[in-house]
């Protein structure tokens, strides 16, 4: 495939690159993380987003190195940003494939302790069917990830197959509801009974897909914790997102 040589050869040139969404706190409405999103700087074609190269990427295994390249490059970027005035919680995308990797939990642990990155200000995004995959064998490892310090997001929540009893039973920390539901029908509705669900659970919860002043208002007022979307800010280059996350205009 013509796409699968040109990305292999991308990942060796350097031609993909990590942009960073801001999160912001639901109440306090100040950014305190972000989410790292992958893009492919194709010379004469612009940026590619990731929905049109990911699932080549799964598909060919190619995840697994640009998977391990986007932790490494986010944590050095947290980390960069670590020393500076505010701390910022990284996000970080994970894969069936990668997830699966036998050597998954050296990949992390290593990409924190070259990047001198603090394992609390990572937080890996896994989705239901990461984990529904081979759940014994997942709660193990997402145990020992916790066990580095690390922290657990569960993305795209209700749009899988998971039950609640594997939610009863995930060592995880954060939901992110699905922007479906955020920007569906009845909306009050489904987000209202997913945040009841996590707080009952003890979890963080973060509203994604946030479009509209009418949205924010919504989450803000059914008690999420988090929000993420394009009304509040787009994914962006390092340097951009730099400047929300440190309250600049
Ligand atoms: O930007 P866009 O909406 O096209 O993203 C499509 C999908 O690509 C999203 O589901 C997002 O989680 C995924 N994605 C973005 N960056 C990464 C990454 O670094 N690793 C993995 N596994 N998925 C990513
Ligand atoms: O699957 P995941 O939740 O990781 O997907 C994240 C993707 O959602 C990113 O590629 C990002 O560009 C996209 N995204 C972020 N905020 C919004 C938004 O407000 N609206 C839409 N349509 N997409 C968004
Ligand atoms: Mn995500
Ligand atoms: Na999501």
């Amino acid at each position: 495939l013509a796409l699968e040589r040109d990305l292999r050869a991308a990942l060796a040139t350097g031609e993909l690159l990590v942009h960073y969404q801001p999160v912001f706190g639901a109440v306090s409405g100040q950014p305190h993380g972000c989410e790292a999103l992958v893009r492919w700087a194709r010379p004469e074609q612009g940026l590619i987003p990731p929905g049109q190269f990911i699932p080549v990427a799964e598909e060919s295994g190619l995840i697994v190195p640009l998977g391990t390249w986007v932790l490494r490059e986010a944590c050095r970027q947290a980390a960069e940003w670590q020393t500076g005035d505010r701390a910022v919680e990284m996000s970080v995308n994970v894969s069936a494939r990668q997830f699966e990797q036998p050597d998954f939990l050296t990949i992390v642990r290593d990409a924190l302790a070259e990047s001198g990155l603090d394992p609390r200000l990572l937080i890996l995004e896994l989705t239901e069917s990461v984990v529904l995959r081979n759940p014994d064998a997942a709660i193990t490892l997402l145990k020992d990830l916790r066990d580095l310090g690390v922290r657990l997001a569960l993305d795209d929540f209700g749009t899988g197959y998971s039950s609640l009893s594997l939610l009863r039973s995930l060592p995880i920390d954060t939901l992110k509801i699905d922007r479906s539901f955020v920007q569906g029908d009845r909306a009050e509705v489904m987000v209202g009974a997913i945040v009841s669900l996590a707080h009952a659970f003890g979890l963080h919860v973060v509203a994604e897909g946030v479009e509209t002043a009418a949205q924010l208002d919504l989450v803000q007022s059914l008690n999420c914790d988090g929000v993420q979307g394009y009304l509040l800010a787009r994914p962006s280059p390092a340097s951009e997102a730099r400047l929300i996350l440190s309250g600049s205009p």
